[in-house]
């Protein structure tokens, strides 16, 4: 070997030996073989690795398309195609610099078996979605409750802004109670690394418990049980019978996120000339009136000051969100998508992003959060049947206008337009829905009242609205403690409707997992929703089938569900009275039938007029 040849394989020798420790973060961390999105934009950062670099790949199958730079010379963005022939191994990205040579290893992996059946599998009206805060669950393993070397190190359960440490093992105790309550889904607020540190929101600190606050797509957050702790959790799931739901968000990171620390370059976010929030305000994304400013506002405006706003019509940016996105499916075999803050991000983008994860998993379903202000504009941002020029590809959208009118009816005096007129209406204007029974329908979430709080703790109130829930169209969701009749409003703060299920743990003096730990209400509530929650997981006629309403008359409110199996009726007398239901009026549904049987008594009477009492809801399945 000559001697200047040894030196510089030394060099080079030291030059990997250093960098196998400090190699550049790449994102995506891996990929797949024999995927759809084969056209892949690796995202390469290192302090100022771009400069005078060039890149060459050498990998039977994969073929480097081109390198682009940015303004920031710590990133280099690597196009990369991989041909349906390439086999799983682990390729190496050279860097060169000169005469140096940096090797970068890329793994490309085989996929998970079972795309559409065993992960996913998407999420239809047969489900019943539990939707919970981690943080708030259970804590299953204190030692991750802290971390010495994250931005916010605290973990308090008397602050109620703080973390308390709940997280996935938590959750992964209590698999059997959610089979036990008739779940077949699990919703957790987002589950991503939150390395953001306290906010100082009003008169408050605040941690980012929540989850919205991204600073790295790639990391489950290790207070909540990291990477692997999640891939074992939806395994675990998955084994019980249950599946599972991420929580995205594509509008926004936390201001903690490498992405907005060290921007690649000026327009990866939304800029204003000074700081400019959201109006909130969906209607001008709708209205035929609206000006540009009033839209611009509403989508570039910044979510919240800690939130900086995404700028998805930036390529680059929609590379990296697009490829999360299908990233985390695969990687952990999610089985449905929700997307947070739905229409304040690029509705171009939206809808490529969305088609990316239809072509890559034909059976996911895929749902946004659409806090709008009619039925029209939640219509307008999913697919539906209004002839305008741009059109939504969104499968469904959480149905805030189902559920205000399912509280108006619950609790709203009955009139010619209102209670349960309101809910009445609602599905009337069901026809600009493309299948309105791929809305989530819900009566509270983490952003929300309690719902026992809203209809005023009463409790035929609360077994009227489980009715309504678990019986009309749409997938239903059910927030964490319904079943127990947790209670609040978000006064002062949303904390108090959030707040921890009492033995989760181990210090707590109740364990509301128990029956023996339930008051006798408690466990009245509990079994209510399983009862009717197991029916509906066996009911064709609830789970696929097609509604029947009545116009509301004398306070009450009557529907069917109907298929060619099975037919369900369904009343509600949201009257403080009692009331006669006269069923005569409903005879093209219940022509040949005899008898009723009371899905939550099993009490079988003879077809005939019914008594509502105050406030009661019945659910009879009608029998030959
Ligand atoms: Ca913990
Ligand atoms: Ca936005």
């Amino acid at each position: 070997m000559r001697k200047r040849n040894f030196l510089l394989y030394l060099f080079l020798g030291v030059f990997f030996s250093v960098k196998a420790q400090n190699g550049p973060e790449i994102y995506p961390t891996h990929w797949w073989v024999g995927m759809k999105w084969n056209k892949l934009q690796l995202m390469l950062r290192q302090k100022g690795m771009a400069d005078q670099a060039s890149v060459s790949l050498s990998y039977p199958g994969v073929h480097l398309i081109k390198t682009e730079r940015t303004e920031n010379p710590n990133y280099l963005f690597v196009d990369i195609e991989i041909s349906p022939e390439t086999r799983a191994g682990t390729m190496q990205i050279l860097i060169h610099h000169g005469n140096l040579v940096s090797s970068i290893p890329f793994v490309l992996k085989n996929k998970r078996p079972g795309n559409g059946t065993e992960y996913a599998r998407g999420v239809t009206s047969a489900d019943l979605v539990y939707l919970l805060m981690p943080d708030r669950f259970s804590n299953g393993d204190p030692s991750n409750d802290r971390f010495i070397d994250m931005n916010d190190t605290n973990c308090d359960r008397q602050n109620p802004y703080f973390r308390h440490g709940g997280d996935l093992q938590g959750i992964t105790d209590h698999l059997g109670y959610f089979n036990e309550l008739g779940v077949t889904t699990l919703w957790l607020t987002p589950v991503i690394e939150n390395d953001q540190a306290l906010t100082n929101e009003g008169k408050a600190f605040r941690s980012a418990y929540h989850g919205y606050a991204f600073t790295n797509q790639y990391r489950i957050d290790r207070r909540l049980g990291g990477n692997e702790v999640y891939g074992e959790f939806v395994k675990a799931a998955h084994a019980k019978g249950l599946k599972v739901i991420q929580d995205a968000v594509y509008n926004h990171v936390g201001d903690q996120h490498f992405l907005y620390l060290d921007q690649p370059s000026a327009d990866f976010f939304n800029q204003w000339p000074s700081y400019t929030n959201t109006s909130f305000r969906d209607q001008p994304l709708v209205d035929p009136y609206s000006s540009d400013s009033d839209r611009l506002v509403t989508v570039n405006g910044w979510f919240a000051r800690f939130m900086p706003d995404l700028n998805q019509r930036n390529p680059m940016v929609a590379n990296y969100l697009i490829e999360y996105a299908i990233w985390a499916v695969e990687e952990f075999g999610i089985d449905g998508w929700r997307v947070d803050t739905y229409f304040y991000s690029d509705r171009n983008f939206l809808n490529r992003i969305n088609q990316a994860l239809y072509d890559e998993f034909p059976h996911i379903t895929v749902f946004g959060e659409n806090s709008m202000q009619s039925v029209t504009g939640q219509a307008y941002y999913c697919q539906n049947n209004i002839q305008t020029s741009w059109k939504s590809n969104l499968q469904g959208v959480i149905d805030f206008q189902w559920e205000g009118g399912a509280l108006a009816g619950l609790n709203e005096p009955f009139g010619w337009s209102g209670g349960m007129l309101r809910l009445y209406n609602i599905l009337v204007q069901d026809l600009l829905y493309k299948d309105p029974r791929r809305n989530q329908i819900l009566l509270d979430n983490h952003d929300q009242d309690r719902f026992y709080s809203v209809v005023g703790e009463d409790f035929n109130k609360f077994k009227a609205g489980i009715v309504l829930l678990l019986t009309q169209r749409g997938i239903p969701q059910l927030y964490y403690g319904t079943e127990i009749l947790m209670k609040n409003f978000k006064k002062p703060s949303d904390a108090e409707v959030r707040k921890d299920f009492p033995g989760g743990w181990k210090e707590d003096s109740v364990n509301k997992f128990l029956s023996s730990g339930k008051t006798v209400q408690e466990n009245e509530a509990f079994e209510w929703i399983k009862t009717l929650a197991l029916f509906r997981q066996k009911s064709s006629a609830i789970s696929t089938g097609n509604t029947m309403q009545y116009v509301p008359k004398n306070g009450v409110y009557t529907y069917f569900r109907y298929d060619s199996k099975q037919t369900v009726m369904v009343a509600i007398n949201s009257d403080s009275l009692p009331r006669n239901l006269a069923v005569s009026r409903f005879s093209e549904r219940t022509g040949g039938f005899t008898r009723f049987r009371n899905v939550m008594t099993g009490d079988i009477l003879p077809i005939g007029d019914l008594k509502l009492n105050e406030q009661e809801a019945i659910v009879l399945e009608l029998l030959k």
